[in-house]
């Protein structure tokens, strides 16, 4: 017999490792953590390590030739600033890769006679709005409006969505017998900011950039302007949203793709407050104009109200809490361990 588990991808991931975190603490399934980079040393006894490719089809059949997968959070993928360098790469990794992961769930829930549940961040990034002021205009957009991405990881997210949505209602729909299809759901987040890893890749990354840089005492030159304005959260709230969501009874959810945010800041408003907690901190503004324009295309805000009438989504952290109790603790904490000696 095949043993049941939860496999994720992207694991040593900002997310992964979070995820992986609590799920361990929650006494789950036994969890298959795979990544193409070498787990960080203190996750490994949490999980069954996996190193390797997402784009590796043996590697996928030798491990469902061990593993009832009955969850997978594919979180797996080159972010928006590192696909820009690379897009064919980023296209490989973030479409193909998940259409092989797709399958691997579709596979998986027919042999089960089971849906599989195929978990998977989307992003902000998903969204484009043309100029600066439409961003105005409209401010807290909703999941359907503004799909008009300018970035190769915008568009591998939101087609991905799509794909996810194929093949849980219309996989094989000429097939004789209908077959026992996943069940695929998604949020697109803010731009993520975690206390105890830093972001690389990113276009989001400016805010925890300048508060990780404040922290160790390091100038930092931030890459946006100071009135550029997205919405962010802290990891706590994200694993919340990805947890809650996998565990929402279906009969609730009349979409697939939900919004979920907890608080918008400007980049001089994020300045601002790491300045209240670092005062000595010297954050100057030095935009990349093509980076920033990027930000540009992202909404000021999004609307959640789906998620919050759908499973009653709610972010335990709004931008006081993710300061002053999350963000500022964990990181002084963390920066002043390494500086011991
Ligand atoms: C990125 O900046 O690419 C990500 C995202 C907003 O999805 N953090």
């Amino acid at each position: 017999m095949r043993k049941q588990a939860i496999l994720i991808t992207g694991a040593s991931g900002e997310i992964g490792q979070a995820l992986v975190q609590s799920l361990h603490e929650q006494g789950s399934l036994p969890i298959i953590a795979l990544d193409i980079q070498p787990l960080p040393e203190g996750m490994r006894q949490l999980v069954t390590p996996l190193q390797g490719d997402i784009l590796d089809r043996s590697l996928l059949s030798r491990l469902i030739s061990e593993y009832e997968i009955v969850t997978l959070f594919h979180l797996a993928a080159l972010l928006s600033t590192r696909a820009e360098f690379t897009p064919e790469a980023a296209h490989r990794v973030n479409v193909e890769g998940t259409l092989s992961l797709l399958q691997l769930a579709a596979e998986q829930s027919e042999w089960r006679g089971e849906p599989v549940k195929f978990i998977f961040p989307s992003s902000i990034a998903a969204y484009g709005l043309p100029d600066l002021e439409t961003k105005t205009s409209y401010a807290r957009v909703r999941e359907w409006e503004w799909n008009y991405p300018r970035t190769m990881y915008g568009c591998n997210k939101l087609y991905c969505e799509q794909l996810g949505i194929y093949f849980s209602k219309h996989y094989r729909q000429l097939a004789a017998d209908r077959p026992v299809m996943l069940d695929f759901r998604c949020v697109r987040f803010p731009g993520l900011i975690s206390a105890f890893t830093v972001p690389s890749g990113g276009t989001s990354d400016y805010g925890p950039e300048m508060l990780h840089a404040a922290a160790q005492g390091i100038p930092y030159d931030c890459f946006v302007r100071e009135d550029v304005r997205i919405p962010f959260m802290v990891m706590p709230d994200a694993i919340k949203a990805l947890l809650m969501l996998t565990q929402a009874p279906q009969e609730n959810l009349k979409r697939q793709v939900f919004n979920v945010t907890s608080f918008s800041l400007s980049a001089e408003e994020f300045r601002q407050r790491v300045l209240v907690h670092f005062p000595a901190a010297q954050i100057t503004y030095k935009p990349d104009l093509k980076r920033q324009g990027i930000v540009d295309s992202w909404p000021a805000d999004l609307d959640d109200s789906a998620a919050c009438r759908q499973w009653d989504w709610q972010p335990d952290y709004d931008a006081d809490r993710s300061f002053d109790e999350y963000l500022v603790p964990n990181i002084t904490r963390r920066y002043q361990v390494v500086n011991e000696p």
